[in-house]
């Protein structure tokens, strides 16, 4: 991926960028280790799916711009902490928790700072629980903390995210009203669908797994 602002920091990107994917490799593959033993203890997955990506040169730009900051390697490394992203979806919220601290128990993870948008959601609805962690990345001569966004939700919270992430895009942060107001409604909307299905998985988990168990039941009335 280029980023065509600075020519003359070619090298220099390229390198940050080798390093960026590296984390991004490194942290994927505890979620699916940590995913794999998870489901073999308990036959079943916290984790639904998983993605990952770089920030697009165009995205990093708009972000140092706004921060009224000069585009170069240096910043961008030192202040955008969502270079390396990850996003983790569950179908639970108690499967958000249990992930996180998952992660922030791994020996050589190194939490920088929490947003929990989850216990306080942002104005417009907006849910998630975000962690900032570096992650050591072993290079021939050095080892390099690389930092990686994190960010946990439920299907449901992406599903919302995903529509309001377009809509902003759209109207470039100027949606109509009625729009705002009807995505807000939307964000209660999945705040009670989750914690629902929460409280129905918690009771499904109550029944026994033997279908006999079952049995009896109905016929002892
Ligand atoms: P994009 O296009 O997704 O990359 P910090 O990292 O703490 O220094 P920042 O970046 O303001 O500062 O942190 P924050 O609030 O945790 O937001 C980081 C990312 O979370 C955003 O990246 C979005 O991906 C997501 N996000 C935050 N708020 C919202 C929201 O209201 N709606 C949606 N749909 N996503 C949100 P970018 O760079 O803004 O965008």
């Amino acid at each position: 991926m280029e980023l065509p602002m600075f020519y003359d920091q070619t090298e220099e990107w390229n390198r940050a960028l080798l390093i960026y994917d590296a984390a991004l490799k490194e942290v994927n593959t505890k979620l699916e280790i940590l995913n794999n033993e998870f489901k073999l203890a308990h036959q079943y997955n916290p984790i639904e799916h998983i993605t990952s990506r770089v920030k697009t040169p165009q995205s990093i730009a708009k972000k140092i711009r706004h921060n009224n900051m000069e585009l170069t390697v240096e910043n961008i490394v030192k202040y955008i902490n969502d270079v390396a992203g990850i996003r983790i979806i569950c179908s639970f919220t108690s499967d958000i928790y249990r992930i996180a601290d998952l992660i922030r128990k791994q020996s050589d993870v190194k939490v920088l700072k929490i947003k929990d948008y989850i216990t306080n959601p942002k104005p417009n609805g907006y849910m998630s629980y975000h962690m900032i962690v570096t992650v050591p990345i072993f290079l021939s001569q050095e080892v390099i903390e690389t930092k990686v966004e994190i960010q946990i939700r439920t299907i449901a919270m992406d599903f919302w995210a995903s529509l309001e992430h377009k809509m902003y895009y759209k109207f470039e942060g100027n949606a109509p009203s009625h729009i705002t107001r009807e995505l807000k409604e939307c964000a209660d909307i999945v705040s009670f669908l989750d914690q629902k299905m929460l409280a129905i998985n918690e009771e499904i988990r109550t029944y026994s797994d033997d279908p006999m168990d079952h049995y009896r039941e109905i016929v002892s009335g």
